[in-house]
């Protein structure tokens, strides 16, 4: 059978049902990447990186090479990837904690190079594989499995992620942070971003994203979440 029209050509035809759980972000973002390599047609030419953390789970998604790194260190493996094969369009897709927490200097050091690969962070503010611990995105009073209480830490929501690398980035970058709340708003930061690479230059689109199982949230509870999250972090092309 034909896989429905909204669905990416570049899905695996012969896949299993994915492993995300019910109410994950994850599917939405990767739906949305889907839709933007089958649009730009760049699948021939797409090589797709995970990270370790629940990006893995979409280590059979697409019929693109996909290759599964150590935590933290998905951007230098595809940076490297690139500077072998410099035609091939590179995504790394990791979460916040491989991107903010254990693997920030090189999220930083490749903005700073401006580094022609595309990183896509998927924000659902806590360690999601290991349990929900609390992650430098984790907003202030939000409860995690290590900060029972409500996360009392000062909030840095105007030096994480985009916002940081505004300070350092190559006028020509692209940075953006959009939310699975709106997927074809995340969509036009995504098709942006690849765009930005094959322009020559770093771009990295960051996505709100829920977690319900780590949250311990219904339906209802995810969707107020989302929008408190929503009201936390600022939305938007951060750097265009
Ligand atoms: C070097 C190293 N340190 C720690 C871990 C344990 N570990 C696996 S996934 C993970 C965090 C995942 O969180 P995040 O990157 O935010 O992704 P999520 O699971 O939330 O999507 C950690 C700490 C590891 N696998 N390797
Ligand atoms: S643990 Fe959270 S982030 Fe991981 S698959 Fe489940 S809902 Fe998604």
């Amino acid at each position: 059978m034909e896989p429905l029209p909204s669905f990416p050509k570049c899905y695996k035809k012969e896949s299993k049902p994915h492993k995300f759980c019910p109410g994950c972000g994850h599917p939405i973002v990767l739906k949305m990447l889907g839709q933007v390599i089958d649009e730009l047609g760049i699948a021939e030419r797409t090589v797709f990186l995970i990270d370790i953390g629940c990006s893995l789970l979409a280590w059979d998604f697409f019929n693109l090479p996909t290759t599964q790194t150590h935590h933290g260190r998905t951007i230098p493996v595809a940076v490297g990837f690139k500077m072998a094969e410099p035609k091939k369009i590179v995504i790394a897709y990791v979460g916040d904690g491989g991107a903010y927490a254990i693997g920030l200097q090189h999220t930083i050091t490749s903005c700073l190079r401006n580094d022609p690969v595309t990183t896509i962070v998927v924000n659902n503010t806590l360690y999601a594989m290991t349990g929900g611990q609390m992650a430098p995105t984790t907003i202030e009073n939000e409860k995690t499995t290590t900060s029972p209480a409500g996360k009392k830490e000062e909030e840095f929501r105007t030096l994480q992620g985009p916002e940081l690398l505004t300070r350092i980035a190559n006028p020509r970058a692209y940075l953006a942070r959009g939310t699975t709340e709106k997927p074809p708003v995340l969509k036009q930061y995504l098709k942006k971003a690849i765009e930005t690479q094959l322009a020559g230059n770093f771009s990295l689109v960051e996505s709100l994203s829920a977690c319900p199982l780590n949250w311990q949230t219904d339906a209802q509870e995810t969707i107020e979440r989302m929008k408190a999250l929503e009201a936390f972090y600022q939305l938007g092309e951060i750097k265009k």
